[in-house]
């Protein structure tokens, strides 16, 4: 070779060592997850299963004294839970293991007040066994709630609960095979059993359970086990029961605050930019109001439209899903919610059928170093490990997708490359409709994954703009996708007087029944406003004539109206304001006087005329700062006023997380006055609001 010639090489080869030098990996962002968390983000959407002693005596929360006699399933079938659970797309099951009211399902050696106590098997069944095994028959992770409050148990509050609290930990974590996630729910503390002393406790839940010690014999013995809510978790709860993530929500979490006690609800929901610690948010929700099987909630499974609006919001919010299944007294997974889960299964895999950017052409306004092991096809090429990712001091870069022709999107999917961290913290999404470039959405965090829906657009092309990011953003995946059209059932309000009003999206007609008969075209269109004013069911449909498709029915279940009700009396709150009460209407909330300290509010109330009623429905406030939450009540009832008997008493449990309709049922009396005293607070306030009172017959 020519000496000039042996030049040129050099230099090329040189030129090519500076330039791949250059295209280093890009570096960490600060926090970023484990390999655990990374396989926890890669779940997506898993079963909570609430099941114990309450599912048969019909409550929330049990107090603690609790007989095991009452544990009977009668056809328990845990593979039957675990299919529905793999059928509906999910990756795994949590078990009540034990909740607040002490009961075992498991034979806890460290116990007597456990399943072994029960008729079940006669005594000789192990309800976390069978879950665990029948999980590792269907490719399912297994996961254990534990929690922390014990009602039952004597110790609850002194040292010696907290060894035995561990001891069975360490049991639940050694005997039953590996343990995806431990749940540490933060409900803790009040009154309860406790062996028999029927008091009230107390305790600090961030000093009392040693959580630097409890953590460190989880991951001695259970390192695979990511432990969920209090101390130094590695996954946070999402602030609300409603499975609801904020648009903006970051995986990280100042956790100095959190250990402080120091973080707001409002921030669960959307974590800290700045958090020191990867906690990424896991958004739980039951599919019927209630976490334990109620039989008069078999027909208030949640609807279509909720469990979808559910799915946006958190997974394609950078979540992921609990989504709880509250197991019957047959131990089996409700026929209503099995066909729920199928419905909104059926949704979710038409809603991403075809990625409409699959292999598409995609241009980048900056590459790092023009090196292909970072190019914008790695945002397309369907692998998460690869990414797209722009040059260290580029913060601003965006993604142009040309389709081969125009084509209708209305969905668009995101993924950060999150094992470096999470960056990005503001981006938008353009469309270009015929000549125009359109923006479609202007938006804020990505993280593990983000799904965007919005109107139909027919797109010659697509651009993601990232706008701001707190280092280069690194993009391992883009979708987009044209889902069906979903049609909204409509709403039903109907006010004290009987008056009846339905809405809807304005793209569809409704329809009604008043006589519990099915709506469809053929039944009655609703114009406007009618009266009904009796006791029965008001179902309505909303129908979309392009697309010729229904949605699902509403159903209104309504008790005989309250026009002949009277509030006779209120202890302490506005007499001018109380008809709020009893006036159909839970939006139009009655608040007591807000007092320096709480006194019980008593309200008095005439029905007209003497009834057999067999419960109540308490509705509180729903949204404000403030819920104002009744935590314990009594109600007497009377035929005169003067003879009253007390027909109710007790507390409504989980009020606080879960703020939904209370419904409390007693035997059945013929009454014409109520007398309902709110005894205690759930949220500390000095106040109480009703958003709707009601009696059931
Ligand atoms: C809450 C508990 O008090 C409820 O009973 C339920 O277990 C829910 C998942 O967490 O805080």
């Amino acid at each position: 070779m020519k000496l000039n010639k042996i030049a040129i090489v050099l230099v090329a080869a040189l030129a090519f060592i500076a330039c791949k030098k250059q295209v280093t990996k890009p570096e960490a962002c600060l926090p970023i997850p484990t390999q655990k968390q990374l396989d926890w983000h890669e779940m997506e959407m898993y079963a909570f299963v609430h099941f114990t002693t309450n599912t048969f005596t019909n409550k929330e929360w049990g107090f603690g004294d609790e007989s095991p006699e009452v544990f009977n399933p009668t056809e328990f079938d845990a593979r039957q839970w675990a299919r529905v659970v793999k059928e509906a797309g999910m990756k795994g099951i949590i078990l009540t293991a034990k909740h607040h009211d002490g009961f075992c399902l498991w034979p806890t050696k460290y116990n007597e007040h456990n399943l072994t106590k029960s008729p079940w098997k006669n005594g000789k069944g192990d309800v976390v066994k069978e879950v665990s095994d029948a999980c590792k028959e269907y490719g399912l992770k297994f996961g254990v709630y534990l929690s922390p409050w014990d009602r039952n148990h004597a110790e609850y509050g002194r040292e010696g609960y907290v060894t035995y609290f561990r001891n069975q930990l360490e049991e639940l974590l050694t005997n039953y095979g590996d343990v995806f996630e431990m749940w540490f729910d933060g409900a803790n503390g009040g009154s309860g059993y406790y062996g028999g002393a029927n008091e009230n406790r107390k305790i600090n839940t961030l000093k009392y359970y040693n959580w630097d010690e409890t953590y460190k014999l989880i991951r001695e013995i259970s390192p695979k086990t990511l432990v969920w809510g209090i101390g130094p978790a590695e996954a946070r709860w999402i602030g609300n029961e409603r499975g609801i993530a904020e648009t903006t929500n970051w995986s990280m979490l100042r956790q100095k605050d959190d250990l402080a006690g120091k973080v707001r609800h409002k921030e669960y929901m959307t974590g800290h930019i700045d958090g020191e610690k990867w906690v990424p948010g896991e958004a739980d929700v039951s599919i019927r109001p209630g976490w334990f099987y109620h039989k008069n909630e078999d027909d208030k499974v949640k609807s279509l439209e909720d469990m979808v609006d559910i799915y946006y919001s958190s997974v394609g919010r950078n979540a992921t899903l609990l989504l709880n299944l509250p197991v019957d007294r047959r131990g089996l997974v409700h026929e209503n919610d099995e066909t729920r889960l199928k419905e909104l299964v059926k949704v979710l895999h038409a809603d991403f059928k075809e990625n409409i950017l699959k292999d598409v052409e995609v241009l980048a306004s900056n590459e790092r170093g023009n090196d292909s092991d970072y190019e914008a096809e790695n945002a397309t090429d369907g692998n998460k490990q690869t990414y797209w990712a722009t040059d260290n001091e580029v913060k601003a870069a965006s993604l142009t997708f040309e389709l081969a022709e125009a084509k209708d999107v209305n969905r668009l999917l995101l993924q950060e490359y999150i094992a470096l961290g999470q960056r990005v913290k503001a981006f938008t999404v353009e469309a270009k409709v015929g000549e125009n470039w359109v923006e479609i959405a202007n938006e804020t965090t990505i993280g593990y994954k983000r799904i965007l829906r919005f109107k139909k657009v027919n797109a010659s092309a697509l651009r993601v703009s990232i706008i701001d990011s707190r280092a280069c953003p690194l993009i391992a995946n883009v979708e987009a996708f044209n889902a069906p059209a979903f049609i909204r059932s409509p709403k039903i309000k109907r006010d004290s007087e009987g008056k009846v009003q339905i809405e809807a999206n304005h793209d569809v007609e409704i329809y009604y029944t008043i006589n519990g008969s099915t709506p469809s075209k053929e039944s009655t269109k609703y114009q406007g406003e009618f009266t009904f004013a009796d006791a029965g069911a008001i179902k309505a449909i909303s129908y979309n004539k392009d697309a010729n498709k229904y949605s699902q029915e509403k159903l209104m279940k309504c008790s005989k109206t309250k026009s002949s009700w009277k509030v006779l009396s209120v202890s302490n709150g506005p007499m001018n304001k109380a008809y709020k009460i009893i006036d159909g209407d839970p939006k139009n909330i009655f608040n007591s006087d807000n007092e320096e300290v709480f006194k019980p509010v008593e309200v008095k109330i005439d029905m007209g005329e003497a009834q057999n009623i067999k419960g109540f429905t308490y509705m509180p406030r729903q949204n404000g700062h403030s819920l104002n939450l009744i935590a314990n009540y009594e109600l007497y009832t009377s035929l005169d006023q003067k003879k009253w008997k007390k027909v109710s008493s007790g507390e409504f449990s989980n009020i606080k997380n879960n703020p939904i309709e209370q419904h409390k049922f007693f035997s059945s009396v013929k009454a014409r006055y109520l007398r309902f005293i709110a005894k205690t607070t759930a949220d500390g306030t000095n106040r109480i609001s009703i958003g709707e009172f009601d009696v059931i017959h």
